[in-house]
């Protein structure tokens, strides 16, 4: 007999921490429970209790060309002929590694790691060997990964539980994590200001991401390049999830800005474990053994994980982005005005193939006016969307994916469930 999804979430919250293996998939923030996914195939997913939803999660960003795409399972079955690890070279890591180079405008080598995290936490130790400083300016609600630097007011999964930072990070670590508001420039400068010599690095998320979907304002990124090239600071564009997603060259190529360093994931890896840091050469080959600053993973540049990259990128660079942003604007902004004429305060931010849910009537541009929205609300929205067949991300301050594979269907499925929830 096959176990429900509640039967398996019984059983894994005896193995596992809260039964997950990464805490916003624990569903706490909606009081709902996980569903367990048997299978995903395009744009849908399907749990282990016989239902089928239209996945607005992609995995948190890695799906855009959907779920079982054919040739990335091709290319994933066809490396694993050839096993599944050597811990030596292999031919296609150097060619995810030149794609990757060809692709993202400001990167002239990589390094191939296992996760986002892996990426800003090797990324962070090389900024700070290239200018011999220690401190990192990050700004409130992004999140970077679990890195301990990171965890001093993280977004994602730390903002839906609410904890300022994390119990087992000592404070020393993160007494040199410097914060901003997002969108602040007078903010940056003044940190900068106070702290003239001392900032090794500027961490963001070019398109915030992690607090719901907060776009850069007019200005802001160019401002932090300006900041950081006169205080001798590296910018640091955490593309893990704009990469690939946001233009096929990242929110980089986007906004024409063109950072030191740049961290990737999610869609890099097209669904297997890849996180990646890159940048200009002359900081890159400070990385061992090129040079001196030890960064290491023993499945880094795995052959299957490469492989699934490798068909991703090439498939993606076929696509049509500017189609899939029209179509997720229109989708938006029905979602909005449908949202809307049911008399709650909305607002449905959207930029590439990334759309979230505010129910908040304040201009969100930051983490502190992400909050304002209604939780209560979301969470109400969520339940009836989800018992409609839609998946959502289960928090307000994480960001909901379209893919290359969502039909006009999913589309009209979606805007006609979302028309039947009521407040
Ligand atoms: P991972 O270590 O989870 O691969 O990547 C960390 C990371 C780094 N940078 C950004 C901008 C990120 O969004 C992430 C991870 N994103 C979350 C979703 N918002 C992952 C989901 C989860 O934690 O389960």
């Amino acid at each position: 007999m096959e176990e429900c999804s509640k039967e398996l979430f019984a059983r894994a919250c005896k193995v596992i921490p809260g039964g997950v293996n990464s805490p916003v998939r624990a569903c706490h923030n909606v009081q709902s429970s996980p569903l367990f996914i048997r299978r995903g195939q395009g744009s849908h997913l399907f749990d282990v209790d016989g239902n089928e939803y239209i996945d607005f999660v992609l995995s948190w960003g890695p799906m855009i060309l959907g779920h079982n795409d054919p040739e990335v399972t091709a290319a994933i079955a066809q490396a694993a002929n050839f096993g599944t690890s050597y811990g030596a070279p292999c031919q296609a890591e150097v060619d995810l590694a030149c794609e990757v180079v060809e692709t993202m405008p400001s990167l002239e080598m990589v390094r191939m790691v296992n996760s986002g995290t892996e990426a800003t936490m090797s990324a962070l130790r090389l900024a700070r060997a290239c200018t011999k400083r220690n401190k990192v300016l990050k700004f409130v609600g992004c999140y970077h990964g679990h890195a301990d630097p990171f965890l001093a007011a993280a977004g994602s999964g730390l903002a839906t539980f609410s904890i300022p930072g994390t119990p087992g990070v000592p404070a020393c670590v993160v007494e040199d994590t410097l914060l901003a508001p997002y969108n602040d420039l007078e903010a940056v400068a003044a940190l900068f200001t106070q702290y003239p010599e001392d900032i090794a690095c500027v961490i963001v998320e070019p398109v915030a991401c992690n607090m719901g979907l907060v776009l850069p304002k007019e200005g802001f990124l160019a401002g932090l390049r300006k900041l950081t090239r006169s205080y001798g600071a590296l910018l640091i564009f955490d593309e893990v999830i704009t990469g690939f997603r946001c233009a096929l060259g990242g929110a980089q190529s986007r906004f024409g800005i063109d950072p030191d360093l740049t961290t990737m994931g999610k869609i890099i890896g097209g669904g297997l474990p890849v996180g990646a840091f890159g940048g200009k050469r002359e900081y890159l080959e400070h990385i061992a053994p090129a040079g001196e600053v030890y960064q290491a993973g023993t499945l880094s540049g795995n052959p299957l994980a490469m492989a699934a990259g490798l068909a991703t990128l090439r498939k993606l660079k076929t696509q049509d982005y500017a189609t899939l942003e029209r179509r997720t604007q229109d989708f938006a902004r029905e979602l909005e005005s449908i949202l809307k004429s049911k008399k709650v305060p909305v607002q449905v931010p959207t930029i590439s193939s990334m759309f979230s849910i505010f129910f908040t009537d304040t201009p969100v541009k930051d983490f502190a006016t992400a909050k304002t929205a209604d939780q209560g609300l979301f969470t109400t929205f969520y339940k009836q969307m989800r018992a409609q067949g839609i998946y959502l991300a289960p928090s307000s301050f994480e960001t909901g994916m379209l893919s290359f594979a969502h039909s006009s269907e999913d589309y009209t499925r979606t805007l006609e469930a979302a028309a039947k929830v009521h407040f």
